[in-house]
């Protein structure tokens, strides 16, 4: 039961899912355990992410630890082909191909939907608003869910603040061991990753413009400073704003960073960031990307209608001729630049976030029933715990607290 681009492909994907393995110590170690204690024994868990080749190893870890997967895509162009066979072959009920319509990429949700799972493990919402809004009688079997990025956590906390949330849900973005280091250290350099295999441009003296100075923009902003760039910020949060002015980054409105940018980032998690009033006043030949979930913060649509004409030109790079004869290159369609125009983030930082997912699925299925219909966080020992074996697994040891320092801490003298 599944459907992939090319079950034949399964090869390939098994050494590209050897590989990740190789740099994901903490998850493989958390299979160990999964394995000979088997947490999740008959459990059914429904998962929309991206298929990645660490999603695999997540995957796999939750298979050793007992529970049976349907597996689904988190955007319609960031699945690896190879990877999705691979893990076909190996009895995941995978639903997954790069290049989905938008129908197909909700046909693919559904068949996870309506698995009947028990956990459901969310990229982004789609899957727990699909959840909440058609099957009606879910909640039946369905004892928690995670989700994985901060625009998906938006939309369960609105779900919670409207009353309609079904089940509870681990926010594994907000750990700290997956926010501090997937959003910034991850984008920051898979953002690059993507621009650089779908332009292979200098980022060396151009102008980086960065919309957004979340965890992501703070990575995206230090890796194209450490590329050679200028960095420009754009912000609408006075905080985040002056935070970007002390970190040593030009921030101005987008309407003037329009102006004078070579290449534009959005990670705002909004929409229409880069709307056609910016890009007609931008130089010729720019470059535009988004690091955000979804492809909603470059204003395609309007930058589509007012385009003489389009084309594509190289393999993720969309060319749009501007009625003021400047043109204009749009990276994969506005989508996720760095999972669709290159692997998404590195296996060593999926690592912590996906290790992440694991604990918070074992601890989803330790305290069924008891934990209160609302949107939480991972406990923060389990966070902790997670630190202190990737420290481990890096050889780097850390001091511990004399009984005098912990006394001094609780003192209020
Ligand atoms: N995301 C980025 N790279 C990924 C990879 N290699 N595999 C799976 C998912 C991957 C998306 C995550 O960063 C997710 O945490 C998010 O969107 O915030």
């Amino acid at each position: 039961m599944y459907r992939v681009r090319d079950v034949s492909l399964a090869p390939q994907g098994l050494n590209l899912i050897e590989w990740a393995e190789r740099h994901m110590p903490v998850l493989m170690r958390i299979r160990s355990e999964f394995e000979k204690s088997k947490p999740l024994a008959g459990v059914k868990i429904g998962a929309v992410l991206h298929v990645t080749k660490e999603t695999a190893v997540l995957v796999r870890t939750l298979i050793a630890g007992g529970a049976e997967v349907w597996l689904a895509a988190s955007n319609p162009l960031s699945t690896q082909d190879e990877v999705a066979a691979a893990l076909a072959t190996e009895g995941v009920k995978v639903f997954a191909w790069r290049g989905e319509t938008s129908e197909e990429y909700f046909w693919c949700i559904e068949q996870v939907a309506r698995s009947d799972p028990n956990i459901v493990i969310d990229d982004g919402g789609d899957l727990h608003v699909f959840i909440h809004e058609r099957i009606q009688e879910a909640g039946r079997n369905i004892f928690g869910g995670t989700e994985e990025t901060t625009t998906g956590v938006i939309r369960l906390k609105a779900l919670e603040r409207s009353g309609l949330l079904k089940y509870p849900v681990i926010a594994v973005n907000d750990s700290r061991t997956k926010y501090l280091f997937d959003n910034r250290y991850g984008t920051g350099q898979s953002t690059f990753d993507g621009i650089m295999r779908a332009t292979n441009i200098l980022i060396a003296g151009k102008v980086v413009v960065v919309a957004g100075y979340g965890w992501v923009g703070r990575g995206i902003a230090m890796r194209a400073r450490g590329l050679g760039a200028r960095v420009v910020v754009t912000e609408v949060d006075p905080v985040k704003a002056l935070e970007a002015v002390m970190d040593g980054f030009d921030v101005m409105p987008m309407s003037k960073a329009a102006k004078i940018g070579d290449v534009f980032i959005t990670a705002t998690g909004n929409i229409d960031v880069i709307r056609a009033e910016h890009v007609l006043t931008m130089k010729d030949g720019v470059i535009l990307a988004n690091a955000g979930h979804f492809n909603v913060e470059i204003s395609v649509d309007e930058i589509e209608s007012i385009a003489v004409s389009k084309r594509v030109v190289r393999s993720n790079v969309t060319e749009y001729l501007l009625p003021n004869g400047k043109r204009v290159y749009l990276l994969a369609e506005g989508r996720l630049v760095n999972l669709v125009a290159a692997e998404g983030h590195p296996s060593e930082v999926m690592d912590l976030s996906f290790s992440n997912q694991a604990l918070a699925v074992k601890y989803l299925i330790e305290n069924r029933g008891r934990i209160e219909v609302k949107v939480h966080n991972l406990p923060y020992e389990i966070d902790e715990a997670i630190a202190r074996m990737k420290l481990e697994s890096m050889n780097i040891e850390i001091d511990t607290l004399t009984e005098k320092q912990i006394e001094y801490l609780r003192s209020w003298k």
